[in-house]
């Protein structure tokens, strides 16, 4: 039983985009404080619970996040203060219930997460353990505790650059056996990355929304090329040392039921004859999103072709809600989650979520959003509900860095060892 709340509060800070929103101060009689700042995404998927925007267009933008605020200090505060909860479960029903709707539409996903995660910082300061401690205690049968190994974005284009490639991140997975040999392996690999930019497209180091370069690659494959190089040049073999992932975000280039892909117009089974094109040619090691995010069919076809040789990721496709997932696991749709908590809303919801995706047997990959924070809540959620992997973004901008280095703390310190590579 959590000690009593004393206060919840709401105030709405700047992403790293320079967007508002929303952070959450809470207080148990106890005197413990736990205080959580929510992130954002840019190419979200439909199925996403509501994340919720002032629209006055004199502030902001209309991305304000005052009246997210406002339910957290008024609607929120009022229903939970005085109050204790036996778990964060009850905390986070509460939470769902009060809101009433099927994806958050009342109060914000946006108040609820940072409500959520307050109150689990605070229970977990209440009782003097690590937030990942905490975390693993939420599930009911918590694992041995690893750290998830990172895919690092090294470039970026869709909707995280201008869209001067459709496909959104290039990701590299080193293999190193702890946190600190990989890191230092990736930024390697940046490093020369950012070199070849330089004599190749006579690009300065300018990074994209999660830190990752964004050249104008003259073709797709330039893009796979450049990261090959970048490896080589950093003096690691390609697939050995470092692996390749992809995000194709393939929703957002997706109309009138084709793939507009770089000049070419794709029927849904042209674009997986594309995607085991370059599954084969770079041995990627993960796809997400493919496909859109309403392609099912064509989903299941991609898992038959693929799953067996590379990780078939759903982020847009799943939105970390149970439904989505479930309908994924009996068409055979997907073999990889893509978790993301702001699109469910709270961390009960989401750990749901990823128990379904665990009772299918598939890989769970802890996911940043294109606009974070300086908050490290992350690391501690990966490591304490067993992800597999983690994707914060690229190795520059400290939003992002908080998260690696809270993994590089934890390894150190807590002495928590590295996953092994799967
Ligand atoms: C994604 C995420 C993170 P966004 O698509 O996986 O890279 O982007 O937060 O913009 O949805
Ligand atoms: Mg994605």
């Amino acid at each position: 039983m959590s000690a009593p709340i004393q206060q919840l509060r709401g105030l709405e800070i700047l992403d790293s985009r320079g967007r508002p929103t929303v952070m959450a101060r809470c207080r148990l009689r106890s005197g413990a404080i736990g205080r959580a700042a929510v992130p954002s995404g840019a190419s979200r998927g439909a199925a996403e619970a509501l994340e919720l925007r002032d629209g006055d267009q004199t502030r902001y933008r209309g991305l304000g996040c005052r009246q997210a605020v406002a339910h957290l200090d008024g609607l929120i505060a009022d229903a939970v203060v005085g109050r204790s909860f036996t778990d964060q479960a009850a905390f986070d029903q509460l939470l769902d219930t009060l809101d009433g709707t099927p994806n958050k539409a009342r109060l914000g996903a946006n108040a609820t997460l940072a409500a959520s995660l307050a109150f689990a910082r605070a229970s977990a300061n209440d009782r003097d353990l690590p937030l990942y401690q905490y975390a693993a205690a939420m599930d009911t049968a918590p694992g041995v505790l690893e750290l998830p190994r990172p895919m690092i974005n090294l470039f970026s284009g869709g909707k995280h650059a201008g869209g001067q490639v459709p496909i959104q991140d290039l990701l590299i997975i080193p293999q190193a056996t702890t946190m600190a040999g990989l890191l230092e392996q990736a930024v390697a690999v940046f490093q020369s990355a950012a070199e070849i930019m330089q004599q190749r497209y006579g690009m300065r180091l300018l990074t994209a929304d999660e830190g990752g370069l964004a050249p104008p690659f003259p073709t797709l494959d330039a893009l796979f090329e450049d990261a090959l190089e970048a490896i080589e040049r950093a003096g690691l073999r390609p697939g050995s040392d470092v692996r390749l992932a992809v995000d194709v975000a393939a929703s957002h280039f997706y109309t009138g039921h084709a793939y507009q892909l770089g000049g070419r117009t794709l029927d849904g089974t042209a674009m997986i004859d594309q995607l085991a094109h370059w599954a084969e040619a770079y041995a990627l090691a993960s796809i997400e999103d493919g496909l859109a995010e309403d392609d099912w069919t064509h989903w299941s076809q991609l898992c038959t072709r693929l799953a067996a040789q590379t990780l078939i990721v759903g982020d847009d496709l799943l939105c970390t809600n149970p439904a989505r997932i479930e309908r994924a696991v009996r068409t055979a749709a997907a073999n990889t989650l893509l978790l993301k908590v702001n699109q469910i809303g709270t961390l009960s919801e989401a750990l749901a979520a990823r128990r379904i995706a665990r009772a299918a047997g598939w890989q769970v990959i802890v996911s940043a959003r294109s606009g974070e924070t300086e908050d490290s809540w992350l690391a501690d959620l990966a490591v304490g509900w067993g992800g597999d992997q983690i994707k914060i973004g690229s190795v520059t901008q400290s939003e992002r860095l908080a998260k690696y280095n809270r993994l590089l703390e934890l390894e150190r310190f807590d002495g928590i060892p590295l996953r092994k590579p799967t």
